[in-house]
């Protein structure tokens, strides 16, 4: 029997400077997602969004750490959202919103599944700010290393104190612009990585490898995707455009192994810009690799072949 996936949308953007990403859920939406990722044979159940307040309502406060206390409450939102759904036997998708959005629902998620979870976490940068070590004051440049319980309390305790995501079951693709803290804290404690540079050095076989690896420490995968893991040219819609990204061929071929060979219980979205994206490509590449994160199959071709069908 297939898993029902619940499609949750947290239209936060107080973790990051980049407005328009507020409205990457509906936008999503506004180009049939559902419809699309039930033509491939997925069973969607849209669930609404996490109400989230608008930054002009709402003071900055610790600079260190800004809107914090907003972030807090809709990561609490979301993680309990996230966790009654994979209890109740459902997967996630989860579309942002900025990257801090991830915070609440892979906390929901390990805590679902006490802890047996690794991430593998698309990202042209690193996440892995403290708010001892950020230079921008931005969370969805930390929440990486709170999920790891790395950096201040009121984020890596969200939810509750465990560590939502063991260090040695993260698995980060797609680094290209990581900070010097983010680089230590990187080797320090031997998180695993592969970069541009390790794409383009040795290709994608080593790491299929490592995704390999990941899944037999544990029983369940969640992926996050930041759309500036790929390249600006098949995805301007993302909230930091990246012009050394990973191209279509890439990315897609990694969901597909990771569809194929992986238990996912939850992939989120995040960073998707409508206002810079061009005629919908960023947002239809995302559905694409939804689907085959999940095992599933979306693309140009799949729609070709629909379209002309014999009659
Ligand atoms: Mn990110």
């Amino acid at each position: 029997m297939k898993n029902t996936i619940s499609l949750l949308g947290i239209p936060l953007d107080l973790g990051a400077k980049n407005l328009g990403v507020d409205m990457g859920a509906s936008a999503f939406r506004y180009q049939d997602i559902v419809k699309k990722l039930m033509s491939a044979d997925m069973v969607i159940e849209d669930i609404g969004d996490i109400p989230c307040k608008a930054r002009d309502s709402l003071a900055i406060g610790d600079p260190k750490m800004k809107y914090l206390d907003e972030i807090l409450r809709v990561s609490e939102e979301s993680a309990k959202k996230v966790k009654q759904h994979i209890i109740k036997g459902n997967k996630m998708i989860v579309l942002g919103g900025d990257h801090s959005i991830s915070l609440g629902a892979i906390s929901g998620a390990s805590v679902a599944v006490k802890g047996d979870i690794g991430l593998i976490y698309f990202d042209a940068h690193g996440d892995m700010n403290t708010d001892k070590t950020t230079t921008t004051g931005n969370i969805h440049g930390m929440h990486l290393a709170s999920l790891m319980g790395f950096g201040n309390k009121k984020l890596t305790g969200i939810y509750d104190n465990t560590t939502k995501i063991a260090k040695q079951n993260l698995l980060h693709i797609g680094g290209n612009d990581l900070d010097e803290a983010e680089v230590q804290l990187i080797k320090k404690e031997n998180l695993v990585t592969y970069r541009i540079f390790d794409v383009l050095s040795y290709g994608l076989g080593p790491l299929f490898g490592l995704i390999d690896t990941l899944q037999s420490q544990v029983k369940y995968l969640w992926i996050s995707l930041d759309l500036d893991v790929i390249d600006s040219v098949y995805a301007p819609g993302a909230g930091m455009p990246n012009k050394a990204g990973l191209s279509y061929r890439e990315i897609t071929t990694i969901a597909q192994y990771i569809g194929e060979k992986c238990t996912v219980i939850g992939v989120d979205v995040v960073e998707y810009n409508p206002l810079q994206d061009i005629d919908g490509q960023t947002a239809e590449l995302g559905i694409e690799l939804l689907a085959k994160f999940f095992g599933h199959n979306y693309s140009w071709y799949t729609n070709y072949l629909e379209k002309n069908k014999i009659k």
